[in-house]
């Protein structure tokens, strides 16, 4: 469904809830560049440092000739160290929602990599296998960033359970945020600087400018909190007053502390992503983690039957 179908829905819907996809124009992707600079968020930096520290052993067990396949690929900065320590790289099919945002990496990562065949495909891969070429090589996914605490535990597994059928037997990279003190979390979703309210409102900016929407940016709040028994961040904008907002010939009526359900970001435990990662056909074969344990990678094998 398009953005204008999706959120006139998700509007409709009680509990009202927008997909966090929708947050990734050009503007909410560099939003997102940001955040991943910010001193309280976390993941990225520590992410980076694992990459950067066991690139040797993932090249490993990746193994040569390599095509690596990377589902909400953005800038793909994370692939470049991956791409430094494996032998032979065939090929790197960045896919993304965002086109505009795809087609700048890839130009980048072609100069950087002549040898490298770069082809991104750009497609939502939620909805559907993206359009991939005939493999050139071991397919392996690269899944980085902990995306897939967006999904719910069951869309969770039903993902993971496709991109088993897209790679075809090659493995699957991925990282996966931990859970840990709350307050931590909090500043994470919740930065001084206002980053991430300004990700989230960039929302409705974005229903604005694509849309012809009216929604008055001043009139929302942003509200990012720790869900403990979900095990969740969970992102909402909140009406600041009653309002009324129209968009495609419609209206949609708020009352004051009317709240937007706009993203869920679940963490997990080493233990209950190999737990979720194995009902998904998949084999945990390796896993590694910082030493104060705030985020994972996982190797993952397809199980052999
Ligand atoms: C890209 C989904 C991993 O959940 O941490 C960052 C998005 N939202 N700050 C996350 C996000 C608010 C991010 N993911």
């Amino acid at each position: 469904m398009a953005f204008a179908d999706e959120l006139a829905a998700g509007l409709q819907a009680r509990p009202r809830a927008v997909a966090p996809k929708w947050f990734y124009d050009a503007a909410g992707s560099e939003l997102f560049e940001r955040i991943c600079e910010l001193p309280e968020y976390y993941p990225t930096r520590t992410e980076f440092a694992l990459l950067d520290r066991h690139a040797e052993a993932m090249a490993e067990l990746i193994g040569p000739r390599a095509e690596i396949v990377e589902f909400g690929a953005g800038a793909s900065r994370k692939v470049r160290v991956l791409l430094d320590a494996l032998r032979s790289p065939r090929r790197f099919v960045p896919v993304d929602i965002s086109g505009e945002h795809l087609a700048a990496a890839a130009a980048r990562l072609r100069s950087d990599y002549p040898a490298l065949d770069v082809c991104p495909v750009v497609a939502d891969f939620t909805q559907g296998a993206p359009a991939l070429m005939p493999a050139a090589g071991r397919r392996v996914g690269f899944y980085p960033g902990s995306s897939i605490g967006n999904f719910d535990p069951d869309d969770a597994l039903r993902l993971l359970q496709r991109f088993a059928g897209w790679l075809g037997g090659g493995g699957l990279l991925i990282g996966v945020d931990l859970v840990k003190d709350p307050a931590q979390l909090h500043a994470a979703y919740n930065d001084e600087r206002g980053v991430t309210a300004a990700f989230n409102l960039n929302l409705w900016a974005r229903a604005n400018r694509e849309l012809g929407a009216d929604f008055d940016l001043a009139a929302w709040a942003h509200s990012a909190f720790y869900n403990p028994p979900a095990s969740r961040i969970e992102m909402h904008l909140v009406s600041r007053k009653a309002q009324t907002v129209r968009f495609g010939g419609q209206r949609f009526e708020f009352a004051e502390g009317d709240s937007v359900h706009t993203e869920n970001s679940y963490k997990y435990t080493v233990e209950g992503f190999q737990a979720l990662a194995r009902r998904a056909g998949w084999s945990p074969r390796a896993v590694w983690t910082d030493a104060a344990r705030r985020f994972s990678i996982h190797w993952l094998e397809p199980r052999g039957e």
